[in-house]
């Protein structure tokens, strides 16, 4: 048992993979990782994407692995973690993070569009997963973060594939927590709020009703930002976390405590 101290909080010599991390909230979190002194890889979709989230990582100061790589395609997921293992070392710390969402009406959606949410949402963090965790039994510990959703928890119209999905991804997190926790390994969640990134944009238009309705939900009466996810990421990431299993941390300003604001 490590005694705990304040560096218990640190990432010093630990390897993290976060998925879809060119922007968004994987930057973010990679970048509070690389800032408690981890080595961060990452993958995106495409070489373009890729390739801007290295020169931003190298803005932020910093040296981030990254990979071309679509964490639906098994055998793509295999080969990077080879690749990922052979180059950097084995992965301490994953981040499920890379994810998609499509706002339409259940009965107008095609089977095809909710089939894609769900693949890149839900099985995308099992074939990641499941590519890092025989690694991880080796090396005697693991950490494991799936970010989840209020969709995770709550429905709203036209996100059918998106809450299947994120709902899905919680007990995943849930079942990988059971089934790895005997080898050391602790699979968490964190379901954010509604937060500022490109996903969300459509619905923070000048006007759109959609952002004061949320900021009237959020007890903190504002969006949340990426840097709002580090600390909490942070957290799950260290030793400070190692008896915190099967847990989905809401990092949401309270909207999932509150009843909403009594409209004026
Ligand atoms: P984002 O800005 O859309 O970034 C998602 C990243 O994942 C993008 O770089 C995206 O690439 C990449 N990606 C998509 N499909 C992929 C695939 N098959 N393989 C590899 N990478 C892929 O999203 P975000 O707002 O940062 O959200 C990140 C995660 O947080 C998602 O899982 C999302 O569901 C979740 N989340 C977001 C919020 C929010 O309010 N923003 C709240 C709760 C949870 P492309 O640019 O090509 O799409
Ligand atoms: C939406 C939003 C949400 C957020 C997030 C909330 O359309 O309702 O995109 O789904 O992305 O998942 O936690």
């Amino acid at each position: 048992m490590k005694e705990f101290t304040p560096e218990s909080f640190r990432l010093d010599g630990k390897i993290a993979l976060v998925t879809g991390a060119s922007y968004g909230i994987g930057f973010a979190i990679a970048s509070g990782f690389a800032k408690s002194g981890a080595t961060i890889v990452f993958n995106d979709i495409n070489q373009e994407l890729v390739d801007k989230g290295l020169k931003a990582y190298e803005e932020a100061g910093i040296q981030a692995h990254g990979y071309v790589c679509d964490v639906t395609d098994e055998n793509a997921v295999q080969e990077l973690v080879k690749k990922i293992e052979e180059e950097v070392g084995v992965i301490d710390i994953l981040v499920n993070n890379a994810g998609i969402i499509k706002r339409i009406p259940m009965i107008e959606m095609s089977a095809d569009d909710f089939r894609k949410v769900v693949d890149i949402d839900l099985n995308g963090p099992f074939i990641v997963s499941k590519a890092v965790i025989p690694s991880m039994i080796k090396k005697g510990h693991g950490k494991i973060i799936n970010i989840c959703s209020m969709m995770s928890e709550l429905g709203r119209e036209t996100v059918s594939a998106y809450a299947a999905a994120k709902g899905g991804l919680k007990m995943l997190t849930r079942n990988i927590a059971s089934e790895y926790g005997e080898y050391n390994i602790q699979c968490n969640g964190i379901g954010p709020g509604y937060i500022e990134t490109p996903q969300t944009a459509p619905l923070r238009t000048e006007g759109h009703p959609f952002n004061s309705f949320i900021i009237s939900k959020t007890p903190a009466a504002r969006w949340g930002t990426t840097e709002d996810l580090m600390g909490p990421a942070v957290f799950l990431a260290s030793d400070a976390s190692n008896f915190v299993n099967g847990h989905i941390l809401y990092v949401d300003g309270g909207i999932l405590a509150y009843i909403g604001k009594q409209p004026q």
